[in-house]
């Protein structure tokens, strides 16, 4: 049976562990388990007909990291083909001799697919694109070897679960199952909730979503029904065996398989279709689950699914609340932003999109349309910067769909698509895209006749483009319609038609409106009164999203009013705390919006570089450093004060799980931009003083500290060996011998790291030479410096200074 016919009938069964079963049977650290398809090809083929007698239905390839990166067939390296083909003659080998009563009558072969072992720009370095061919090149020959379903699994970054799936849906029609992990706060690595990721997988057209690895069966649990609820296709529950646990040496895992079994029917009572296991299960894991379940009936896939959109981090629903759609990002009559983007300047689209989140918006529109432009590349990269600053999904706005297939690639979340209508040329090249990469397209009512003059004429087309819609599979809760707001000026049944077109979409057609509310007040004085006035007439007919100026007060006050006049807002909570801030709400949106001239504290307890910084803004962190240089500030002061506490304050957000690495990246990169201009102004000593050398630790990437040391001890005269981040104790103890130093000084900023400092510690005591060793790093304590053998503890970077002039220069401190 085909296998999408197969996951229609009942539970489906997948592998269990197969790093873990490989261990056993002698794979050493370090060697790539992948070689074993060639090696080993009895014992990968063993385990594999152990999972298929076990009862699975299916069992992948061993090429969870097969990648032509690893695999590049030079040098007497295996090349990328010969192990997947070697892989995928293991597992039929598998499927075609397994014998006994539990072994299914169907059985699939996978390819698997994990992750590639580098972070995706903005976390990492690598480009989107490159990862899809990456994945292209493995899944290609998995297809050419007869694969049923390609499993992308383990992926902490939900962006890169999309490229893994774009590049299957390009090089194959092979099913697609993806799985994500998900670690103790229910989120992805990344900061993807359950109901994002499902969201995202489910719009990319996946014919399975899920988690595996992670924590334990019982942990997993937890995101089972968030997972079932945002998808509309089985649900994957493919956990450990618990937590690894150390016993004699030997490393286990602490579920057995009769408790293991209990938690498959746990699991699929609320939600999972599809069970598997990972790091740490057996062949008899999954035996034990297959008996434990077979009699169960999976919940039925959900057919249709709330309208949602999201960004990486963010989902937003609609239907429940009108959602504000900031119109901001968009050139038409914008006199500043169509310079910006004609001049590239990213810092003030940056501050238009922070700032119209800070205002309330629940979604950016992002148009970057100008004649004298190149649309496409704009709209990539706007998008791509926009996403790392401000976790809002977006609305990618252009007419032009060579541009939005580009952005919609790029875009981290499952975006708006602005704009398809009833034009038949407009269907057949925005849908396609919808189809492909998931969006919630929003459809004008005009077509080829232009826009009707009824609110019956619009609705005929909304109803065509549902039908047509249907026919690229894109269900009708992945469409809001625009009814088109005119200018009443003009026309005085303007306003009434486009109000009956929303009631006659909402009532008889089901769907969803959203309308871009200014245009109503065209030509009219005191636009924000009438046009707020007609956005509550709007809503009060069931409008369901509107694209407007979050910064104007009254259509603001007309959407909090409206919620608390129509049961949308318990006890009045929201309209009280939008009430109680708003003289204060209307002086910091002022202060976003003029171009940053002054260093004076605002009031949220941080300077604007220091919000720069929270905010992961590396311009605008430029910039205002610059502002603070100009008003005389010392340079510490603008470490210390400014810089430092951003620092912190993300930083404690990150362990409090509320900032999560992306910002925390970005907020790294600010302060490094603003240390930039810090460093830049600091004068060069040009008297060449002893050398000392610095270094952040073996294993430990962290060097805004260790630089801002490397800076002052220039400034003082010092000549600083950098050896960089990440340094292993022999680069610094051939060092020392080479340029016979005599201070070293080492940063670590964790706990993970701060022993790859004592072992430094001691490599440069072995040399037994007359060297000092100096330490710092906020994990590190006075006394945890002397316990591992330091000469000396700094706190600070001037600390450093002082404990340098007094070992080197012989002065006092
Ligand atoms: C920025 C940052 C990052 C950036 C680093 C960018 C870069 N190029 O440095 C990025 C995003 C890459 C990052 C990654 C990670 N980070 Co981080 N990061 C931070 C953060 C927010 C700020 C660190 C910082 O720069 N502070 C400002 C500088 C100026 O302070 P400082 O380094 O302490 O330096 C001063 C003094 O200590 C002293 N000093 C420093 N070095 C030296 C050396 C000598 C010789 C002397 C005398 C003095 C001295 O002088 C400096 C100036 O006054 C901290 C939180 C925090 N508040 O510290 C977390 C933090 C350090 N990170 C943390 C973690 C867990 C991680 C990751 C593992 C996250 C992940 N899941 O991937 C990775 C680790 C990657 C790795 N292998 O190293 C944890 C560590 C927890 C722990 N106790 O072990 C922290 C504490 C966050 C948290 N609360 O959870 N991180």
């Amino acid at each position: 049976m085909d296998i999408k016919e197969r996951l229609k009938t009942g539970l489906f069964y997948l592998d269990g562990a197969f790093g873990s079963e490989l261990q056993r049977r002698g794979l050493k650290p370090g060697e790539l388990p992948e070689t074993w398809n060639i090696t080993h090809k009895e014992d990968v083929t063993d385990i594999q007909r152990a999972y298929y007698e076990a009862g699975s239905n299916a069992v992948c390839a061993n090429t969870f990291g097969a990648n032509s990166m690893k695999f590049d067939g030079k040098n007497g390296n295996y090349s990328l083909r010969e192990i997947v083909e070697a892989a995928m003659d293991c597992v039929k080998t598998a499927r075609d001799t397994a014998k006994g009563s539990l072994v299914q009558e169907d059985r699939y072969v996978g390819i698997d697919i994990g992750p590639l072992g580098k972070l995706l720009k903005p976390l990492g370095d690598m480009e989107f694109e490159t990862a899809v061919s990456l994945f292209k090149e493995t899944i290609s020959i998995a297809a050419e070897c007869g694969a049923d379903y390609i499993m992308v699994e383990t992926m902490n970054d939900i962006f890169e679960s999309k490229a893994a799936v774009i590049a299957a849906k390009e090089c194959s029609d092979i099913p697609v199952f993806a799985c994500n992990v998900f670690d103790e706060s229910g989120k992805t690595m990344t900061g993807s909730s359950p109901e994002v990721t499902a969201t995202v997988l489910s719009g990319l057209k996946v014919n399975a979503l899920g988690a595996n690895c992670s924590l334990g069966p019982d942990k997993m649990l937890e995101v089972v029904p968030a997972l079932y609820e945002n998808s509309d296709v089985p649900v994957i529950f493919m956990p450990n065996a618990g937590l690894p646990v150390t016993k004699e040496g030997v490393t286990c895992y602490d579920i057995d398989e009769d408790t293991f079994a209990k938690y498959a029917v746990n699991a699929v009572e609320q939600g999972a279709g599809i069970l598997g296991g990972c790091c740490g299960t057996t062949p008899e894991h999954i035996k034990k689950m297959v008996l434990a379940t077979k009699d169960l009936k999976p919940l039925p896939v959900k057919d249709t699914l709330k309208s949602k959109i999201t960004s990486g981090s963010v989902a937003v629903s609609f239907g429940e609340r009108p959602v504000l759609i900031g119109e901001r990002i968009n050139p038409t009559g914008k006199k500043k932003l169509k310079e910006a983007l004609r001049n590239s300047d990213m810092s003030y689209i940056l501050n238009e999109a922070v700032g119209e989140e800070d205002a309330g918006a629940d979604v950016l529109d992002v148009n970057v349309g100008l004649p004298e432009i190149d649309e496409k590349e704009m709209l990539v990269r706007v998008t791509k910067e926009i996403q790392a600053v401000s976790t809002l999904p977006l609305q990618l706005d252009t007419s032009d769909p060579s541009a939005m297939e580009a952005a919609l690639r790029i875009y981290n979340g499952k975006a708006m698509i602005n704009s398809a209508n009833g034009k038949e040329e407009v269907m057949n090249s925005v849908f396609p895209l919808a189809a492909k990469y998931g969006g919630l397209v929003v459809c004008l009512t005009l077509d080829e006749n232009g826009i009707p003059e009824t609110a019956i004429g619009r609705y005929e087309i909304a109803c065509r483009m549902v039908k047509k819609a249907a026919e690229f599979g894109i269900s009708k809760n992945d469409l809001i319609f625009d009814p088109l707001a005119m200018a009443v000026s003009a026309d005085a049944n303007a306003a009434r038609t486009t109000l009956d077109t929303i009631k006659l979409i909402k009532e008889k057609l089901g769907c969803l409106t959203s309308l871009g509310v200014s245009n109503v007040s065209f030509g009219l004085p005191e636009r924000p009164v009438i046009t707020s006035i007609f956005f509550t007439m709007a809503m009060e007919d069931g409008l369901d999203a509107a694209i407007m100026n979050p910064f104007s007060e009254p259509m603001m006050t007309a959407h909090k009013s409206f919620l608390a006049l129509s049961g949308k807002d318990t006890n009045c909570m929201g309209y009280i705390e939008y009430a109680n801030a708003l003289p204060e709400k209307t002086a910091s949106v002022t202060v976003t919006k003029e171009v940053p001239g002054t260093a004076a504290m605002s009031d949220n307890g941080g300077s604007p570089l220091y919000s720069a910084i929270v905010r992961g803004l590396s311009t605008k962190a430029a910039e205002e450093t610059k502002v603070l240089l100009k008003d005389g500030i010392d340079t510490m002061a603008i470490v210390n004060d400014h810089i430092i506490p951003a620092l912190n304050e993300v930083g404690s957000g990150f362990e409090k799980k509320t900032v999560y690495l992306p910002q925390l990246l970005m907020s790294a990169d600010a302060a490094k931009a603003a240390f930039a201009e810090v460093s830049a102004v600091m004068p060069e000593n040009t008297v060449k003083g002893p050398k000392v050398i610095m270094a952040t630790v073996k294993g430990d990437i962290h060097d805004i500290g260790k630089n801002i040391v490397v800076a002052l001890l220039k400034n003082y005269g010092f000549d600083v060996i950098d050896l960089g981040k990440d340094v292993d104790p022999k680069t610094v103890t051939d060092t020392i011998e080479k340029f016979d130093v005599h201070l070293v000084g080492l940063s670590a900023l964790m706990t993970t790291t701060v022993p790859a400092m004592a072992d430094t510690i001691k490599a440069v005591r072995a040399l037994n030479r007359d060297v000092k060793v100096c330490v710092g790093g906020a994990v590190l304590t006075k006394e945890y410096a002397e316990m591992i053998g330091a000469d000396k503890y700094g706190a600070n970077a001037m600390e450093t200074v002082r404990y340098a002039e007094e070992v080197l220069l012989g002065k006092k401190s």
